[in-house]
This record gives C-alpha cells, sequence and structure tokens, in this order.
C-alpha cells in the first residue's frame, strides 16, 4: 500500500478507506477527522521557498488527504484528483499531441463519447471506437501513431465486461501505448485494473467512490512516476482541480464505501434476477448473472458487480417513457451510484450525444432503461418496478 505513518502493514480495504492518508499528526490540531482547508494561498518563509503547500490550485491539504486515501485503496503510488470525470479525461489528452491516435471501447459513457468525437478531434486527435469484447476488432484498430486506448468496464450502458489483461497484451506488444480503464462502474473496491496491467484508472468520483449525489468530481490513479510527473503538470496547468470542501466529502465517502458497494451488489443482483422472469422484460444486461456473455471474464477479474445494469422490454419508446413517468422510489434522472435509486432512458439521456447511428449499431435503443439501484429496501424497489409496468403497458 502507499506510504503511510498510521499503516504500517497491508490492512484490509475498508481500514484503508478509514485511516490511509488519515493520520491526526499531520495536522496541528490533531484532529481526527481531516479538516477542510479553505485557504486559496499559503504563507512562503520567503520568495520562492514554501513548506508543501503554495498556491491552492496546485496543491492543497484536503485534497491532498482525499489523493493519499485514493491511492492506497488500490496499492497504487499515485492518486490525482479532478475538478469532474470529464475534467480527469480532459487532463489526460492533454499528454497527447496533435496527430495521435485514441482507441476507444465503443460502449462508453456519452460524455467521454462526445469529448473524443467532438473536442479531441478539433485539436488534431484521430479517435477510433471499436468493440473490446472481439480482440482482433482490438489489435485491427491500433495504428503506427496509437498513443492511448481506453476502455470503460463494464460499458455504460451495456454492461459489456472487457478482458483488461487480453486487452493490456494486445496493446503492450504494438508499442508505448498508454492503456486507461474507466472503473467508475465498480469502484477499487471491486475491480483494479493496475493489477491486470492498465498504465492508468480513471474515476468519475460523481458516482460510487462519493456515493450521496452531492459532488461532481474525478480522479486518476497511477503507479507510473513519468506520467504522474506530467500528470501532475497538466493538472495544475489545465486547472480543472477540485475544491477542499468537495475533497472533504469525497474523502468522508470512501469510508462507507465497502459497506455500500456490499448492499448495492447484494441488492441489484436480487432485482436483475426478478427482472428476467417479468413477461415484459427481454433481456437483463447484468454482468453478476451467469447467462451474461462475459460472465467468466467478469469472474476472472471482478470481486463483485454494483447496483448498475440495463434491462430491454417488449415495448416502444412510448412504454419507456410511461415506466419511468410512473416510477415513484426510483428517481428518473441522470447519473448512477448514489444511496438513492435512479433509472434513466440511455437513448435520450445520458447517451443522447452519441451519433444515432453509433446507437443503432450498438443497441442502445428506446426500450433500453438503464438502473442504479440504491441502498432502499430491495423489496420497495421491486414493488415500485412492479407497478410502473403495470402502468406503462
Ligand atoms: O460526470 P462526470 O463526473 O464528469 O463523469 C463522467 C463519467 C465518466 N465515466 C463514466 C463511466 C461515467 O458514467 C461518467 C458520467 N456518467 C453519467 C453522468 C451517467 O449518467 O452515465
Amino acid at each position: 500500500m502507499a506510504q503511510n505513518g498510521f499503516l504500517k502493514q497491508k490492512a484490509g480495504f475498508a481500514t484503508i478507506a478509514i485511516h490511509a492518508g488519515q493520520e491526526p499528526e499531520k495536522w496541528k490540531s490533531a484532529a481526527v477527522v481531516p479538516p477542510i482547508v479553505m485557504s486559496t494561498t499559503f504563507k512562503q518563509p520567503a520568495p520562492a521557498e514554501h513548506t508543501g503547500f503554495e498556491y491552492g490550485r496546485s496543491g492543497n491539504p484536503s485534497r491532498n488527504t482525499l489523493e493519499e486515501c485514493l491511492a492506497a485503496l488500490e496499492d497504487a503510488k499515485y492518486a490525482l484528483t479532478f475538478s469532474s470525470g470529464l475534467g480527469s479525461t480532459t487532463t489526460i489528452l492533454g499528454l497527447l499531441n496533435a496527430g495521435d491516435h485514441i482507441v476507444s471501447s465503443d460502449d462508453v459513457y456519452g460524455g467521454t463519447n462526445r469529448l473524443f468525437r467532438a473536442v479531441a478531434t478539433k485539436h488534431g486527435i484521430d479517435v477510433s471506437f471499436t468493440d473490446f469484447t472481439d480482440l482482433k476488432k482490438v489489435s485491427n484498430s491500433i495504428k503506427e501513431n496509437t498513443k492511448l486506448v481506453w476502455l470503460e468496464t463494464p460499458t455504460n450502458p451495456l454492461l459489456k465486461v472487457v478482458d483488461i489483461a487480453a486487452v493490456v497484451d494486445i496493446v503492450k506488444s504494438r508499442g508505448d501505448i498508454i492503456v486507461v480503464v474507466d472503473n467508475t462502474f465498480l469502484t477499487s473496491y471491486l475491480q483494479r485494473p493496475l493489477d491486470f496491467g492498465a498504465d492508468m484508472v480513471v474515476y468519475s468520483l460523481t458516482k460510487y467512490m462519493n456515493g450521496h449525489s452531492d459532488v461532481i468530481m474525478g480522479a486518476v490513479v497511477l503507479n507510473n512516476t513519468a506520467l504522474e510527473e506530467k500528470l501532475r503538470f497538466l493538472q495544475n496547468a489545465m486547472g480543472a482541480v477540485p475544491s477542499p470542501f468537495d475533497s472533504y466529502l469525497v474523502n468522508r465517502s470512501l469510508k462507507t464505501l465497502a459497506l455500500r458497494m456490499e448492499r448495492h451488489k447484494t441488492s441489484s443482483l436480487v432485482i436483475a434476477k426478478w427482472l428476467q422472469q417479468h413477461p415484459k422484460v427481454t433481456e437483463v444486461l447484468h454482468p453478476g448473472l451467469p447467462n451474461h456473455p462475459q460472465y467468466e471474464v467478469a469472474k476472472k477479474q471482478m470481486t463483485g458487480h454494483s447496483g448498475v445494469f440495463s434491462f430491454t422490454h417488449s415495448g416502444g419508446l412510448q412504454e419507456s417513457r410511461r415506466f419511468l413517468s410512473a416510477l415513484k422510489v426510483f428517481t428518473l434522472a441522470e447519473s448512477l451510484g448514489g444511496y438513492e435509486s435512479l433509472a434513466e432512458l440511455p437513448s435520450v439521456m445520458t447517451h443522447a450525444s452519441v451519433p444515432a447511428l453509433q446507437r443503432e449499431e450498438l443497441g442502445i435503443t428506446d426500450s433500453l432503461i438503464r438502473l442504479s439501484v440504491g441502498l432502499e429496501d430491495t423489496i420497495d424497489l421491486i414493488d415500485d418496478l412492479e407497478q410502473a409496468f403495470k402502468a406503462a403497458f
């Protein structure tokens, strides 16, 4: 685990989440709960000398505390935080030059697709999207100028599971290409992509890691010192940094991450199985179900699944609209990973910015509903889904 005065030996996930980076001795007050340091600037003993902090964009004690804890959670050397998940991605794009090429998994969060397609390309970066569950396609997409391979697993919103180690093997045999895994859906509690050879792990901390739907933030976790130095420079130079207050909130939320993920895991599988037997449901896309096409890959690299999954039904857009509007315990809203259950229609919401043809090819239809199962009583969630089906059909 990351160097930490409080924890001298390897500890379990929950212990690390609660103690890593949190040693009271690092504060003059010996505060057990890390303080929120709001100051944007720090007194220097002499010009161009400082005692660890100078200006709040380049570093802040509350942010550093969170970053230390995030790194320790996956036994990594470094973690950097950003103003949003997409802020992390934008900063990583800052590592590339015009003329470079990105290969991305085809099914990614709509905002990531939009950033690659509509912004990166404007700066001369070429982007290809391909199905990462087909390793031949990954290999065929790599070009001379490929510098970055980007994947989500499980993917948003189709829950495809990508074999991280197999992709890393292919990519690394083709050159010095950075492999990034967006681990937002699973968190460091359920999957550790660095252990499978990925260079960087990216999070929308907005989701499970914070888990209370009250912070927008992102992070990159990594071991490679040269890459960390470049990213640390870009974090300050590009300026997409989080606030001290938000850093405090996410740090606090990490203390219950293990407990929350266990509940999300249990509840979502019960609901997925209930949906499987529902007469109006045509398919349930959940990596914890044995009939999931990549179930074996999931078992190999994940220690469980989270609360987010999708299903399709036998109706169309109208039934989806009626179903979603009828929900009472689930809230119809974008996002995922909070304590409250959410439901949404990716085709017109989170993935509306994906070009219609790409959506159609992927299977992001108007009958595909994505759920984020929260921490409410499972029976209340099932009753809610049941009454919404009755209202919709
Ligand atoms: O919203 P932000 O913190 O910028 O994170 C972007 C992001 C990155 N990666 C994944 C896998 C994501 O799901 C997201 C954000 N997703 C949603 C808002 C959503 O409803 O899918």
